[in-house]
């Protein structure tokens, strides 16, 4: 029996929390496995490529600009790949109101050139975009799902909007399986340390290891609807397997406030938010966006995905990490407080 060659996947920002997470789903399925990295990364990789440690031996990088269509190009034909997925991007959106062009810059370009590189070298190819909730922006309805008005309130939201409607455009105009997701927020243990969650459980385990003695948030009472990493990138790969390309919400449909997460991480770690956690109002946003809560039936329906980590489990897992990387115990600590 002759063995079928590997399936090739090529990601952009394999190097960053989701990247990490579905370079290692694809390795599970048999695939070959590619990145697109910055020429920084392979000059630094043990600043820079931290989240890809345990499977650096079994993945290929390769080096280029997002701002460059010809360095695109090169490693799209070098690759050959099957299957394309689009995660790099400057993601963080407070950063956004700070660049504003160097953001719409980076993020529309850079989906730019990598669509039209694959349509011009491996039309085949199947494609996907990573798309945000922060394209709902001020939404006029909650939840939000697929037919939700696009009202994005960052340059950040701005940019996504044009990556979603370039991605639909190259499937209807060019006939591509071209997808993208509507994710809402996700998080683990590999978040960067600038978003909130991470910053409260890096934080809460840094004022148990009285290394610190205060945490200062913007604010407290926005909401988001917060999943798990993890369990989101697999929804990125079965969109792709369809035989249709398609958009889709995913999200876990409940929605919490930072206070929340912040009470939760604090407590695991027996510690009472309200007594380390001071204002900041220079942490807050020029514009903020409404309830973000989704609708992720029609992936339930059409994908069979749906979430199974719960905002608890979540919370808990960041903390734990976070305590167990500077040598504190925080069930010890809760029970103890
Ligand atoms: P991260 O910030 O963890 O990773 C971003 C990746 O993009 C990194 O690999 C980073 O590379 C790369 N990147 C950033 N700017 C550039 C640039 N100018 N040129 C080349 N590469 C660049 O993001 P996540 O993994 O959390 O998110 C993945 C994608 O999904 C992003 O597009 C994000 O906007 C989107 N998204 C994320 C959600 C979430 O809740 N996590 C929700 C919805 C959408 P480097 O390591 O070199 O900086
Ligand atoms: P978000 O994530 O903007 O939703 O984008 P972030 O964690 O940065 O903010 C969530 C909410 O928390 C409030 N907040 C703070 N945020 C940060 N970063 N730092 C603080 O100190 C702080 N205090 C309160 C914010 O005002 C906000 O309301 C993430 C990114 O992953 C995007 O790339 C992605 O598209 C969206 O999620 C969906």
């Amino acid at each position: 029996m002759i063995a079928m060659p590997a399936r090739r996947a090529l990601i952009s920002g394999i190097t960053g929390q989701d990247g990490s997470y579905l370079a290692e789903w694809l390795l599970g399925k048999g695939y070959e496995v590619h990145g697109v990295v910055r020429r920084v990364a392979i000059e630094d990789p043990e600043h820079r490529l931290t989240r890809l440690d345990p499977i650096r031996g079994q993945i290929k990088l390769h080096a280029a600009s997002l701002e460059s269509y010809a360095s695109i190009h090169q490693v799209v034909a070098q690759v050959m790949p099957d299957e394309c997925y689009h995660l790099a991007a400057q993601s963080f959106v407070s950063y956004s109101f700070d660049d504003e062009f160097s953001t719409l810059n980076a993020n529309i370009n850079g989906t730019h050139y990598l669509l039209a590189a694959v349509k011009n070298i491996v039309p085949g190819c199947r494609f996907y975009f990573a798309g945000s909730s922060e394209m709902f922006g001020k939404a006029d309805e909650v939840p939000q799902n697929e037919r939700t008005r696009f009202h994005p309130r960052s340059t950040y939201g701005i940019s996504k909007v044009a990556g979603f409607d370039l991605t639909r455009n190259y499937r209807e105009a060019y006939g591509m399986h071209a997808s993208s997701g509507i994710l809402f927020n996700h998080e683990s243990p590999r978040r960067g340390f600038e978003f909130v969650t991470r910053k409260i459980t890096a934080g809460v385990a840094r004022i148990a290891a009285d290394k610190s003695k205060e945490l200062r948030l913007g604010n407290l009472d926005a909401k988001r609807d917060w999943g798990h990493a993890r369990e989101y990138v697999q929804a990125m790969w079965l969109m792709l397997q369809q035989a249709e390309p398609d958009d889709y919400v995913i999200a876990t449909g409940a929605t919490h406030t930072v206070r929340e997460f912040a009470e939760l991480a604090f407590a695991h770690a027996g510690l009472d938010y309200r007594d380390y956690v001071a204002p900041d109002p220079d942490l807050f946003r020029p514009a903020e966006v409404n309830i973000l809560q989704g609708d992720a039936s029609k992936a339930r329906k059409k994908l069979g995905w749906e979430h199974r980590i719960g905002f608890e489990t979540l919370v808990r897992e960041m903390v734990e990490a976070d305590c167990r990387a500077l040598g504190v115990e925080p069930r010890a600590r809760a029970s103890a407080g």
